[in-house]
């Protein structure tokens, strides 16, 4: 079939010449039975979610409106990272902690995968803005797929459809996004419900603004807009622009005076992100609104604050351990409806079912491997990264302002991870550029949840490691210079958080949950200047009467413990800084050297 037979291929609702052209050019490309151009209407939300049903990749819920249940390939789980490559021209600019591939080659060999890869299928044109439409400058992209499930989840996770493509008007800039899930489909051939290639390509062209993923259905691999737009080619935007795109969540804190307060925080996974994000806190008064839950664009306002946007339009949420208990204000905003649950259990009666959903599981279920599971089988029923995709605004707490397009001044940055020794439940560094430190060593034991051995300490700077779309050590450069060409005054105070110590016979030291509220709070008497605090050598850590624990009957050697900063410990932590820095090479910023060699000074 020739581009000019494709049906739909002509209907074109825009009069961009270079999208035109850019369409066509992958019709001609990958060959699909048809094009057809995303409105965004909930007239396409039923149909595409009627095909999905049809063909066995979607199952409509009975016990949850409008919501699907959906398994995926029990290959395609996850993001792919050693997949993942940042195609910049050279090879120093993707740095030692991405895959790097010259761009010329990986278009060759890409190419030669999306030749005719959307053969039997439909080829969607997704024209989407991440973050508000109303920005002065909204953040546009397209992405081009021949995924049902795709075209369904971007629906809820970005603004998309006419009103993002009305933005376009003849010449805007966009981020072109290909995506293919490299299954096609000869004529008569039946489709399976999870089409996806055992290759995968998750590549990003930064200097051209461009995503190329091929292979994958899931997530971040293939909703282009999420981690591949938003972190890796906005992370090189923000360096080029002055502003920074980061993996974190954004929460409102209101105190019971009244006063407001707002809070970015970066974990890796399996750190309490989205549970941080819809606090129910545990002091009385105390009040957390969500704005989102991983992914926040910080530029500076005209009044010299940071402010922060979350580009998404939905919470893309680990499910297992998501509960009434955990994160009542997610299960409320499942239980509204409109979601999609990706490889967790299907129940009898037409509900989902996940570990933590609910302390007892129903008698019977369907696992996400489709499998007859019964309570004396011993399978998980879902996948530790099994997840769920569901619309901000129908969450109870989300803030009203989540959709403001100037976004909303920080107060406080956290960074957080989960070690059992060494780092205190909280830590206010001295300075920005110590804060920097404290990000750019985070660090994090690997849990179950990802391949490979538990209880590693892995590097995770400012929980982006597999996200900057540019070298590591540049990166931390623009942090640095982020806060140089600030008024110091007006920067977030940065701290570090460790909600998992855990003393010598394994037993955690500190609640966690609603009672991390504790923590944010003594965060904002620091910043009002009421809260005391002892200077350390690791920076500045609550003395143990300062947290508020009303209520709490923890005894106090636990406060103690999961307060203290041990010499030992942290001299024993040195050693493994050195190396991280190492890999880092060159580039890494003379200013975190020196906070290095300012911090054994201050431990010898
Ligand atoms: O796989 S995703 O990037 O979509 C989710 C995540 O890892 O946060
Ligand atoms: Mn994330």
């Amino acid at each position: 079939m020739t581009a000019a037979t494709i049906p739909g291929l002509d209907q074109t609702p825009t009069t961009h010449q270079s999208l035109l052209a850019w369409v066509r050019q992958v019709a001609e490309l990958t060959t699909p039975a048809e094009v057809v151009w995303c409105d965004g209407s909930d007239e396409e939300w039923r149909t595409i979610t009627g095909k999905l049903v049809t063909a066995g990749t979607f199952v409509r819920l009975r016990q949850k409106p409008n919501s699907f249940w959906c398994a995926s390939d029990p290959s395609d789980v996850a993001r792919v990272e050693d997949r993942t490559f940042i195609c910049s021209t050279y090879e120093a600019d993707a740095g030692p902690t991405n895959n790097w591939m010259d761009p010329i080659d990986m278009k060759v060999i890409m190419t030669e995968h999306y030749r005719g890869s959307m053969a039997g299928r439909t080829m969607y044109v997704i024209p989407f803005c991440m973050g508000p439409l109303t920005a002065e400058k909204p953040m546009l992209g397209v992405e081009i797929t021949d995924s049902e499930y795709v075209v369904a989840s971007m629906h809820i996770m970005t603004r998309m459809g006419s009103k993002a493509l009305a933005l376009f008007g003849d010449d805007a800039e966009f981020v072109r996004c290909l995506h293919s899930v490299g299954a096609p489909l000869k004529p008569g051939q039946k489709d399976v419900p999870w089409p996806c290639d055992q290759t995968k390509y998750i590549s990003q062209f930064p200097e051209e603004r461009m995503v190329w993923s091929y292979g994958s259905g899931y997530g971040g691999n293939a909703l282009l807009g999420k981690k591949c737009y938003s972190l890796r080619i906005a992370s090189v935007i923000g360096r080029e622009e002055g502003w920074l795109a980061e993996h974190m969540l954004i929460l409102k804190l209101t105190s019971p005076e009244q006063k407001v307060h707002y809070i970015a925080a970066a974990f890796p996974s399996a750190c309490g992100k989205t549970n941080l994000a819809m606090l129910e806190p545990a002091i009385p008064g105390w009040k957390v609104e969500t704005l989102g839950d991983d992914i926040a664009w910080l530029r500076f306002g005209e009044d010299g604050r940071l402010y922060a946007v979350n580009p998404e339009n939905g919470f893309f949420g680990v499910a297992p351990g998501t509960g009434w208990k955990t994160n009542p204000n997610a299960m409320r905003t499942l239980y509204t409806g409109n979601s999609i649950f990706t490889n967790v259990a299907l129940t009898d009666d037409g509900d989902v079912w996940w570990e933590g959903y609910s302390e007892v599981p129903p008698d019977r279920l369907t696992t996400w491997k489709r499998e007859h599971w019964t309570l004396a089988s011993d399978e998980l029923t879902s996948h530790p990264n099994s997840r769920y995709c569901t619309p901000i605004a129908q969450c109870p707490i989300t803030a009203p302002e989540w959709d403001d397009p100037n976004g909303v001044p920080i107060s406080a940055i956290f960074f957080g991870g989960r070690r059992a020794t060494t780092i205190p439940l909280v830590t206010e560094s001295r300075d920005w550029q110590h804060g920097v430190f404290l990000g750019a060593t985070l660090s994090s034991e690997t849990t179950a949840a990802a391949t490979g051995q538990v209880g590693v300490v892995r590097r995770d700077p400012m929980a982006m490691l597999p996200f900057i779309g540019y070298h590591a050590g540049d990166y931390f450069q623009h942090w640095i210079d982020t806060g140089k060409h600030a008024d110091a005054t007006k920067l977030p105070k940065i701290f570090y958080v460790n909600w998992f110590r855990r003393d010598a016979d394994g037993r955690f030291l500190w609640p966690g949950f609603s009672e991390n509220a504790r923590v944010l709070k003594w965060a904002i008497e620091r910043i009002e200047g009421t809260a005391p605090a002892v200077d350390t050598p690791i920076g500045w850590v609550p003395t143990t009467g300062a947290l508020d624990m009303k209520g709490l009957d923890t005894p106090v050697e636990d406060i103690e413990a999961v307060l203290e900063v041990d010499l030992d410990e942290w001299r024993t932590e040195i050693p493994l800084i050195e190396e991280w820095f190492t890999t880092i090479g060159d580039k890494l910023p003379t200013p975190l050297h020196d906070e290095l060699e300012a911090l054994k000074h201050r431990l010898a």
